[in-house]
């Protein structure tokens, strides 16, 4: 009989209709309920990309191709995807309630998102794990990061490379990986986030032979205390100052789907700076659930699950 593997993929979570918004952002905000004026600001976002962000409909198509592409990979083993959202249901404890429900004695857990903070990938695990140590669930062997999965890096390389043929000034070119930004105190603590944005573009770079690039920050938060910069926004502008590069190619690699911060903080936000200064904009595909990434991932997990034997 093949052993069952709970797979507990976590993401964010985005409200699905106009009405889940408020709760969303109240859950986002600690508790706390948005002011009008930034509920309208949030609404409007989501009316700008159509309405709804496609982040719940992709976060879904990923858990439930990673959970089939797994099953082809094993013989021994047959995994159940269980999908945990930060802010919204079903939330992480949601998934660890319904594994142990469905007799799941042991698990594997990812983030959908690359790089290790302690504002997210370790406050998605700890949910997870508490809430099983809580209801005496499975045991979850959690994935830290994997920004340095050579398949992800490759993703990426490949994504830069076929963009650069686009580009018809390549030399006057360049590219900015970015993430999204956190408050910029995570570095007293010595937070390993900035170091490992900044690693991910070094591998990238190297992998697509491009020598022009940088690292900036985006879709900071509304709150008075200082966010991890640059700002994409702002850095596009002082690298025009600087340089008067003609085309810049946005690389959000902190993310890894089409969702508002990607279609709305780039490819509205950063599009009209870049069309004030009269230059290109380019904002190569993300993974969501091509094969390459879905393989990514896969092989993230199979190394996770061969360091626990
Ligand atoms: O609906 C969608 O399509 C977008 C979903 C979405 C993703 C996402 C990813 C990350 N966030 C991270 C940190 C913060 C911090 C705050 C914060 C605020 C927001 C708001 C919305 C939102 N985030 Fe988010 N984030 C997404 C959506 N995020 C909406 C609230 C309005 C706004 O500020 O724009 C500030 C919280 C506070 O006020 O105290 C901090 C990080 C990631 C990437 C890692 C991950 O996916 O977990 C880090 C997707």
């Amino acid at each position: 009989m093949k052993k069952k593997i709970g797979l507990l993929v976590m993401a964010y979570g985005t409200p699905r209709s106009k009405e889940e918004i408020e709760p969303y952002y109240t859950h986002i905000r600690h508790g706390r309920k948005p002011s009008e004026e930034a509920l309208q600001d949030l609404t409007e976002r989501y009316e700008a990309i159509g309405g709804t962000s496609p982040l719940a409909k992709i976060t879904e198509e990923q858990a439930n191709s990673l959970e089939k592409h797994l099953n082809e990979l094993y013989d021994d083993r047959e995994f159940k995807a269980y999908l945990g959202l930060k802010h919204i249901a079903p939330f992480i404890e949601d998934a660890v309630a319904s594994m142990k429900e469905d007799g799941i004695e042991e698990a594997v857990s990812i983030v959908l998102a690359p790089h290790f903070s302690t504002f997210s990938v370790k406050s998605y695990n700890e949910r997870a794990k508490e809430e099983s140590e809580k209801i005496n669930g499975p045991v979850i062997h959690s994935v830290e990061s994997w920004y340095q999965e050579p398949k992800f890096i490759q993703y990426w390389a490949e994504q830069v490379k076929e963009t650069m043929e686009k580009v018809s000034n390549k030399e006057n070119t360049c590219v900015i990986f970015s993430a999204h930004s956190l408050p910029e105190k995570i570095k007293e603590y010595g937070d390993p986030y900035p170091a490992q944005l900044e690693e991910t573009a070094d591998l990238i770079a190297k992998e697509a032979g491009i020598k022009t690039y940088e690292i900036g920050w985006q879709s900071e938060g509304n709150t008075p205390d200082p966010w991890l910069g640059p700002d994409v926004q702002d850095l596009t502008r002082e690298l025009y100052e600087k340089h008067r590069y003609t085309s810049i190619i946005y690389c959000p690699v902190g993310f890894v789907a089409d969702h508002l911060e990607v279609l709305y903080d780039n490819d509205y936000e950063c599009k009209v700076v870049t069309d004030e200064l009269g230059i290109d904009y380019y904002r190569p595909e993300m993974p969501n659930d091509k094969p390459e990434f879905i393989d990514c991932l896969a092989t993230v997990i199979q190394k996770k699950l061969a360091e626990t034997k």
